[in-house]
């Protein structure tokens, strides 16, 4: 098959496919520490695997060179934002990980986000986990880089954000 007409064909299967209703968006918000933070995640399931479209704001910034922010992100098991003084997501546990596998080989490990002034924009395919998985669990936005090396977590330091998945169903429109 010629391959600039089936790149043509996936990019018009994308645009019509983010101008559908995703089968679940996470409203994720910002700890105490981090109230600025908020934005969207929404989960489009395809033959393929699922197309994470991630829309944040409000996320720290360095003006300095050399030094942009970026954001670990993972889908977490917990189903909960809640925590305490020292990790005020702990509800949402660890990485979503069915297949017991090793970080970055969890199903819920993502591609970090990388700031640009605060915002974040990303779009990633996943065939790690299918949405009906993952509906009612966190995904977590943390302060550090993730290393995608060191064991459970890739060091990406403290949860900052999270936000639950919820079905978007013909009820919410
Ligand atoms: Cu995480
Ligand atoms: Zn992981």
């Amino acid at each position: 098959m010629d391959r600039s007409l089936s790149c043509s064909r996936s990019l018009a299967q994308l645009r019509s496919l983010l101008h559908s209703r995703p089968q679940a968006v996470a409203s994720v918000a910002g700890s105490k520490s981090y109230p600025g933070i908020s934005g969207t995640v929404r989960l489009y399931q395809t033959k393929e695997g699922v197309i994470v479209l991630s829309e944040i704001g409000g996320l720290p910034r360095s003006d300095a060179s050399c030094e942009g922010q970026v954001f670990g992100f993972h889908i977490h098991e917990g189903t909960d934002c809640g925590g305490d003084m020292d990790d005020p997501f702990a509800d949402a546990m660890s990485h979503y990980d069915p297949g017991k596998c090793g970080h970055p080989h969890h199903a819920g490990d993502l591609p970090p986000l990388f700031g640009n002034g605060g915002r974040a924009l990303s779009l990633c395919l996943t065939d790690r986990f299918s949405v009906d998985e993952v509906i009612g669990r966190a995904v977590i936005i943390h302060d550090h880089p993730d290393d995608f090396k060191t064991q459970p977590s890739g060091d990406s330091g403290k949860k900052i954000a999270c936000g639950i998945f919820r079905r978007i169903t013909d009820f919410c429109l």
